[in-house]
């Protein structure tokens, strides 16, 4: 309870940041991308990780207003940096069930209008709980924004209740291989199994796909020669501030 009016009052006083993680191109080894992660900079507790208020958030209704504060601070930021000249990149904003509704997507499209951004720059990583949903309604929800010209990206694929017989209709760019997966590679059987049939997945389905968690490059190198497009992890980088993230794309795309 305490959390809960604490992170309503931080919703209002400015006390949210993002936190930016680079995803990277396995043949090019340059960013094409991030994803921006929220913290909550709390005046006695210090920066409070997601893992410890979204849940919360999420079982309170509150994660709809944390994602509105997202979504626009995400844009805010993509629009700095492309009025800086930096390279166009695609910064992906995470989106709770809870907020995957009909009023979604014209959310989305205002606040693109608003910063005066193109929809190439912004992607949705939406979870498998999402899909438990009406699926009728989500898929509608998702041609509309992909309408927009915004991609949508499938995260934790595989850790929950996935059907094969819906992914094909799921306008979806891109499949992320969850760190639970990768964590496992090389030295687990059954997680190089899973990987390589995500990826192949992915493949045959004409989908993007990316694995987060890298943390060594044994499974960089399995992950390259299984065909994996992206990867994102602590081999490469931590989520990083706005000016930190900033520098690395100058150096690195
Ligand atoms: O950054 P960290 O690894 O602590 O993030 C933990 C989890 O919190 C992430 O896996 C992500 O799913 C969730 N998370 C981070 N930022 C957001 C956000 O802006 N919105 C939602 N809904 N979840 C987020
Ligand atoms: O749930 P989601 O996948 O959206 O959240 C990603 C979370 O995983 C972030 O909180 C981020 O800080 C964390 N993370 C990102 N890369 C790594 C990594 O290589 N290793 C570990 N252990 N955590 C990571
Ligand atoms: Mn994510
Ligand atoms: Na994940």
């Amino acid at each position: 309870m305490r959390i809960e009016s604490g992170l309503r009052h931080a919703l209002g006083n400015g006390e949210l940041l993002l936190h930016y993680q680079p995803k990277f191109s396995i043949d090019s080894g340059k960013i094409i991308g991030a994803e921006a992660l929220v913290r909550w900079r709390h005046p006695v507790r210090g920066l409070v990780p997601p893992a410890e208020f979204i849940p919360l958030a999420e079982a309170t209704g509150l994660v709809v207003q944390v994602g509105e504060w997202v979504l626009e601070a995400a844009c805010a930021q993509a629009k700095l940096w492309k009025d800086a000249g930096l390279p166009p990149i695609r910064l992906a904003v995470n989106v709770s069930a809870r907020e995957f509704t009909s009023t979604l997507p014209g959310r989305v499209q205002d606040t693109l209008t608003r910063y005066g951004l193109e929809p190439s720059w912004l992607e949705l990583e939406i979870t498998e709980s999402t899909l438990m949903n009406n699926i009728d309604r989500v898929i509608g929800i998702m041609d509309r924004i992909t309408a927009l010209g915004v991609t949508l990206s499938l995260d934790d694929f595989g850790t929950g209740y996935s059907s094969l017989s819906y992914l094909k209709r799921f306008p979806i760019d891109t499949l992320k291989i969850d760190r639970s997966f990768t964590i496992g590679i090389p030295a687990d059987a059954n997680d190089c199994a899973i990987a390589n049939t995500i990826i192949s997945i992915a493949q045959q389905l004409k989908h993007k796909v990316i694995a987060e968690g890298v943390e060594t490059v044994e499974q960089l190198a399995f992950l390259k020669n299984s065909g994996c497009d992206e990867v994102q992890g602590y081999l490469f980088s931590r989520p990083l501030e706005a000016d930190a993230f900033e520098q690395a794309l100058r150096e690195n795309w």
